[in-house]
């Protein structure tokens, strides 16, 4: 086997049969392993701690996808993999900390800041409660989620941060188009801090809407180690929302629980880095239900952002229709009802529902389940909370009944985007090949992946591979974003592609003013493609189109979902002065390199 391990990639591909026949071999090689787990794989303890498929999990914590995680996650390993663990040491907060010094997080609290007052975040080694364990996480100054920073539009705040965590940090304020020296990147605005150490930000809030905070550092442990919080710019508009009778702020979240312990994240590197780290315990506001009670007749504004690592959500309210209201960095240009959410890691949304009657509702999050083993798909509904209304109908029932009717258009919104339309048909920028290069896996988990990628889904909603998934660090697998500009549509039209630029030789510059378009190609030929949350740090733009087909419905954003196989075109307003990052927000595929930079010079 650990000859096999030298074996390149290339050299696989030469010597062993083609993918369909593989497959046939890989599944009968499953079907026996499946069939006789308790003899292959041995119940002991000790070896169930350093590999998942070996764990055992109380089923009433597991749901829906979770349980389809877990399902595979108890599946022996494929034969002759038994005893193979990740190329990185194994991590968890706090660890050789006295556990019982530690306090218990706490919920998180609603600080209204005012402009020019200063605020202090501290991130601290915690305890927090979940599913009746107990597990040492982070917190920003010991709440679950962080606190939730609400301030006016236009006002500028200071946050005193203090690293008291077992790894540097920095803090990023996600979407806010602020002073680049602010922006929280170790190594390109700042120093990572070190622990015991501080950072004074000065935060500004040009942009009403939804945002929010979490480390730039590990996000991949850091920010699933519970470092994330919300900030509500509240707009200087009267008229911005529509009447409500209530908000709910919601993070969607998941955990990966490993029988009484977290499954441990890599040390110097991330494991998980296919697919990213999949959790199993879902978790809304830190909480494993999420729960709200309202009267008949309300209308609720909810405000939503995925936190998670790498799970995009779909999410709705059984037999609502929900009204979408706004986004990133502002409101869509016109209101519209629809049946779901999807979200994926690290954008906003901002919808509003009316609950007309009594009952209880819940939020499910509703996705297509592929199992990459098998070869199958199936649909997975996971309950993550619900809404009860209850007691007697509120009086303004009527007048919300008929405001939640109409569907209201941004007239500010249209005016400002009047200006950006004639840019709309210019050509194409800047263009980017979303991609992946593996390297270095045991030859039957490289093989595995390279088959698997028959399956084609264009979002990954859940881990179908989870066990190669986990083996898979930042030293095999590096994601890549190649600047293929002018390259042509496989980035092999002018020069070698192999001589493009890719991730941190991306080197764009523009100024300060300029519009600019950027093509997100989502490469479907890769070894195993995948979805890709990218995010473009200070700025704002524009999704334009999805493969050709025109958005008719725009809306600034700082965070786009590019399925496998999909081409996205933006339109970058380059408003903000710095050096900036543009990368995907999987915090696995970041960790795995899938990150550059542009510059924006006055
Ligand atoms: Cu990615």
């Amino acid at each position: 086997m650990l000859a096999l391990h030298l074996l390149s990639a290339g050299l696989l591909h030469r010597l062993l049969p083609s993918r369909k026949t593989l497959r046939r071999i890989l599944v009968l090689m499953l079907a026996a392993a499946w069939a006789a787990p308790s003899s292959a794989a041995p119940q002991d303890t000790t070896r169930a701690r350093a590999m998942p498929m070996n764990m055992a999990m109380p089923m009433d914590s597991v749901r829906g996808s979770g349980d389809m995680i877990m399902t595979m996650l108890r599946n022996p390993m494929l034969p002759g993999l038994r005893g193979v663990s990740p190329s990185v040491d194994p991590f968890l907060p706090g660890e050789g900390v006295d556990t019982a010094s530690l306090a218990w997080a706490t919920p998180r609290e609603i600080l209204h800041v005012a402009d020019g007052d200063t605020v202090a975040l501290e991130a601290r080694i915690v305890k927090r409660r979940i599913g009746g364990r107990t597990f040492v996480m982070y917190g920003f100054n010991g709440q679950y989620p962080g606190p939730l920073l609400r301030v006016a539009q236009n006002t500028e705040i200071v946050i005193r941060f203090t690293n008291s965590i077992d790894l540097p940090s920095t803090i990023h304020w996600h979407g806010l188009r602020l002073e680049n020296r602010f922006d929280g990147v170790p190594d390109v605005t700042q120093a990572p801090v070190p622990p015991g150490g501080e950072f004074i930000y000065e935060v500004v809030f040009p942009d009403a809407g939804l945002y929010w905070y979490h480390p730039h550092v590990r996000e991949d442990i850091q920010q699933d180690g519970g470092l994330y919080g919300n900030m509500m710019v509240d707009p200087a508009r009267a008229d911005y929302f529509g009447p409500a009778t209530r908000e709910e702020f919601i993070m969607v979240d998941d955990l990966l629980v490993d029988g009484d312990e977290l499954l441990p994240w890599g040390r110097d590197a991330a494991n998980f880095t296919i697919m990213g780290r999949f959790g199993n315990v879902m978790l809304v506001n830190g909480e494993e239900r999420y729960a709200a009670t309202v009267r008949p007749g309300e209308v609720v504004r909810f405000f939503v952002t995925n936190v998670s690592n790498t799970r995009s959500y779909n999410l709705s309210f059984a037999g609502h229709d929900m009204k979408l209201v706004g986004t990133d960095l502002s409101r869509f240009e016109r209101e519209m009802m629809v049946e779901s959410l999807v979200i994926s890691p690290a954008e906003r949304y901002i919808v509003e529902v009316r609950f007309a009657a009594a009952g209880t509702y819940a939020l499910l999050n509703q996705v297509q389940v592929v199992d990459h083993m098998r070869g199958t798909f199936q649909a997975a509904v996971d309950t993550l909370g619900a809404v009860v209304v209850e007691g007697p109908e509120v009086e303004e029932a009527d007048a919300l009944l008929s405001s939640h009717s109409i569907m209201r258009t941004d007239a500010v919104l249209e005016a400002e985007l009047a200006e950006f339309r004639p840019h709309f048909d210019r050509p194409v920028d800047h263009e980017l090949l979303l991609t992946v290069d593996i390297e270095g896996l045991p030859i039957l988990v490289q093989q595995f992946i390279s088959i698997d990628t028959i399956y084609r889904p264009p979002v990954e909603w859940t881990d179908g591979m989870p066990n190669m998934n986990w083996l898979s660090t930042s030293n095999e697998v590096r994601w890549i974003l190649r600047d293929v500009t002018g390259r042509g549509a496989d980035g092999a039209g002018i020069g070698d592609p192999r001589d493009a630029p890719e991730n941190a030789e991306i080197d764009w510059q523009f100024r300060l003013g300029d519009v600019v378009k950027i093509r997100l190609r989502n490469d479907a030929d890769a070894f195993h493609p995948m979805h890709h949350p990218i995010h473009l740090h200070g700025q704002r733009f524009l999704v334009l189109s999805r493969d050709g087909v025109a958005n008719r419905n725009l809306a600034w954003k700082d965070t786009v979902l590019v399925p496998v196989g999909s081409t996205v075109d933006l339109l970058m307003e380059a408003s903000n002065p710095g050096e900036w990052m543009i990368h995907c927000h999987i915090a696995e595929h970041l960790d795995a390199g899938m990150m550059g930079s542009f510059r924006v010079v006055r």
